[in-house]
């Protein structure tokens, strides 16, 4: 008997549109997956001949989430093509910055984009609230929203939405399904978790403000520092940001490291997040600074999985390609020679499996030829799975201490082995590990800030472009998805060429010309979907890298004329 093809479109529930294609066998086992993206964006063709000065500005609209990274890689490259050095208050504030973006990406990535892959919002409705009060107690000496009263009033609230057949935000999910683990006591501390989260990422984004001037979309940093001068000098503005620093942080540990803790026991034995990740290749760039010379992360590859070996990165090895990619020119280039020339070529058509289970003829991405508006980037012609989860595991490996204390600590917390760290559930906790580092030790860039602002209060540095002259530089640090670059050409004074390699780019990416899948792609094969209706099993897999589409394809028309239409059954 031929496959079936089950199709989830959209997958996303933020920035983008992304389509998964399983084709599963009789034991609903998937034997192969495609990531599709079916929308351009194409912010490196608009960038093309402007004023590199406005580099950042123009690179911060591919994304409406991780603005401050295309933001801050936009100037950085420009920085990097110029040799200039920004002095170090402007880097440790746009470390600060970075510090609180993350804080806020991975709480809204767990609890809101995710989280309802892990708990189930139903089950929760049916505990204990005492039992689940002291439950709470298990996993942190500090529980946070969890006692008793707190738990009431969540039950009751999500019970009257339940009552009048209303869930809001939690409506068409796959409640009841048998791959959930939690416990009703757990869910309903989880829930309560969800809501909190809500307040506490507010909270995040006033932080990524207070520097940024406004958020989304900062406006502080320029090619050669910051232009936040006033806050920084003025020492309200400094204990109001350690403040509310701390207020994240206290959530941070003792509700969503808590509740990764819970999730990471309850989960332990269950074959949808603790099979082995498809791509065991990871790749990081360091980031946060926390003074003149150190980083809270570590730069570097592991090659399957060994983690006895750290390889350095050689920046000339890394190339995208456009064979299963919606552009003419599909061989693999360095980004420096980047090009982004659009080709649709259209979708094929054959029998899928419709929301009711039954098969239905519907139109399908054409495996053979192009299917992706995302192309395939690759290191040495290697996949490569970047975010978290490939951070972590390379500044663990790498024997930095303020992570091997985590990771082990969280590895000893739960009891999972160190292969753990290698599956779905490994790629979500890494997300809390790596905010926990943060919290840990980002205060030592304030603290660093602070000393030198004493002695030193330049914040910028001047700088000249010789339009005689051509350029070239790149900017490649860790932003929350995952390792990002951005590669500038300059020459008569604009910019010549220009390409984003993006972390969802790395991770979502389409085959190569050699049949070599991306980690989306080779992580769902091999996955049981127990029941072909409720796909939870694909959703939880792909959620766990947190993917974020507008990223990884950056064309928008700038009179904001349609470029095509799509429509979603
Ligand atoms: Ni649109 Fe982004 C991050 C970047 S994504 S969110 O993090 O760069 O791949
Ligand atoms: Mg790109």
């Amino acid at each position: 008997m031929a496959n079936k093809r089950i199709i989830v479109d959209p997958i996303t529930r933020i920035e983008g549109h992304l389509r998964i294609e399983v084709e599963i066998d009789e034991n609903n086992v998937i034997k192969n997956a495609f990531a599709s993206s079916t929308l351009w964006r194409g912010l490196e063709t608009i960038v093309k001949n402007r004023d590199p000065r406005d580099a950042g500005f123009l690179m911060q609209r591919i994304c409406g989430v991780c603005t401050f990274s295309h933001y801050r890689a936009g100037i950085e490259a420009v920085e990097d093509a110029l040799k200039i050095t920004p002095p170090l208050n402007a880097k440790l504030t746009r470390s600060l910055m970075n510090q609180a973006l993350f804080m806020h990406d991975h709480l809204v990535h767990f609890y809101h984009l995710h989280g309802l892959d892990w708990v189930d919002i139903t089950s929760a409705l049916k505990a204990d609230v005492a039992k689940a009060s002291k439950e709470a107690f298990k996993y942190t000496k500090y529980p946070i929203a969890t006692g008793e009263n707190d738990l009431l009033k969540v039950k009751d609230r999500v019970k009257e939405f339940a009552d009048r057949g209303e869930l809001g935000p939690f409506a068409n999910a796959y409640w009841g399904h048998e791959t959930f683990r939690l416990t009703p006591e757990q869910n309903l501390i989880a829930l309560s978790h969800y809501l909190k989260a809500l307040e506490v990422q507010r909270t995040a984004a006033q932080l990524m403000a207070m520097f940024g001037g406004k958020q989304p979309h900062p406006q502080s940093l320029t090619v050669g520092g910051v232009t936040c001068v006033m806050d920084l000098l003025d020492p309200s503005r400094m204990s109001e940001y350690l403040t509310k620093y701390k207020e994240v942080a206290n959530f941070i540990e003792h509700a969503y490291y808590a509740d990764i803790l819970m999730a990471g026991k309850a989960y332990a034995s269950e074959p949808s997040v603790t099979a082995k990740a498809g791509t065991m290749n990871f790749m990081s760039h360091k980031e946060m600074q926390l003074n003149r010379s150190e980083f809270l992360f570590d730069t570097g590859i592991i090659l399957n999985g060994d983690l006895s070996k750290v390889h350095p990165i050689n920046e000339d090895l890394i190339t995208e390609e456009a064979t299963h990619s919606w552009y003419k020119d599909d061989e693999p280039l360095h980004p420096y020679d980047g090009k982004t020339n659009p080709n649709y070529t259209g979708m094929s058509e054959a029998m899928t499996i419709g929301a009711e289970g039954k098969e239905v003829h519907s139109k399908v991405i054409d495996e053979k030829g192009k299917y992706s508006w995302i192309k395939s980037p690759r290191y040495d012609g290697k996949a490569m799975e970047v975010g978290p989860l490939a951070s972590v595991l390379v500044s663990y490996a790498s024997g930095n201490k303020r992570i091997v204390k985590i990771v082990d600590g969280f590895l000893e917390e739960t009891g999972l082995p160190t292969q753990a760290l290698f599956t779905t559930l490994g790629r979500t906790a890494a997300r809390a590990l790596q905010v926990k580092a943060i919290i840990e030790n980002g205060l030592e860039t304030f603290d660093a800030l602070i000393e030198n602002l004493k002695v030193d209060q330049e914040t910028y540095t001047t700088y000249k472009i010789d339009k005689e002259k051509e350029y070239k530089g790149r900017f490649i640090g860790d932003v929350p998805r995952g390792m990002l670059s951005h590669w500038i050409r300059i020459k008569n004074g604009v910019v010549e060429n220009y390409q984003a390699v993006v972390p969802s780019t790395w991770n979502a990416g389409p085959e190569d010309s050699t049949g070599l899948k991306g980690p989306y792609e080779s992580n769902l094969i091999g996955l049981k979907v127990k029941d072909i209706t409720q796909p939870l099993e694909i959703i939880r897999v792909i959620h766990s890298f947190d993917p974020c589409i507008a990223c990884a394809v950056h064309v928008m028309d700038t009179k904001g004329n349609e470029l095509g239409s799509y429509k979603v059954d």
